[in-house]
């Protein structure tokens, strides 16, 4: 069963929006198999968006992200990679199709809710970024 990382970003943490969230998650059939509180320092938010490195809204999302806490995440599910990021929606709220979590619960490009891996490859960097084997709780989901 694939696996993908969610990281509710600090403004929805702020706002209140753990709950409606996961909720969200549960509905749409994604098994959440681990999940913690942080509060992220410069060098792991800079370390986590490394690809991002050298772009003009770079700094501004490390310190966006180490703003306040955050709750990462492991889903599970069949195909929960790209099912995950389309819940989330576009970027820019503003491009993002009614229903999604950032329609929802986005402010703006920048401050914008959640995120998701965007690829297999991502998501196994991005899981073992944030959690040990041992955190992870897989089992097989009833369907
Ligand atoms: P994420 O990685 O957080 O799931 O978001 P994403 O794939 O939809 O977007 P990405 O291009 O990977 O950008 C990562 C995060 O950087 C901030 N950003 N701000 N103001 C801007 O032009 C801008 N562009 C990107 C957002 O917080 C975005 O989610
Ligand atoms: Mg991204």
């Amino acid at each position: 069963m694939q696996q993908t990382l969610s990281i509710i970003k600090p403004d929805a943490v702020k706002q209140n929006r753990i709950g409606a969230i996961f909720s969200r998650f549960e509905s749409a059939r994604f098994t959440i198999v681990a999940t913690k509180m942080l509060h992220l320092t410069e060098e792991q938010a800079g370390g986590f968006y490394a690809e991002h490195k050298g772009q003009p809204f770079y700094e501004n999302l490390v310190r966006f992200m180490t703003s306040g806490p955050v709750v990462v995440s492991v889903l599970q599910g069949e195909n929960v990679i790209k099912r995950h990021r389309e819940l989330i929606g576009a970027t820019d709220p503003q491009a993002a199709a009614a229903g999604t979590l950032r329609f929802d619960f986005a402010a703006s490009k920048s401050i914008n809710a959640v995120h998701g891996s965007d690829s297999e490859q991502s998501a196994k960097r991005e899981i073992e970024y944030f959690f040990t084997e041992s955190e992870i709780f897989s089992r097989q989901t009833k369907g």
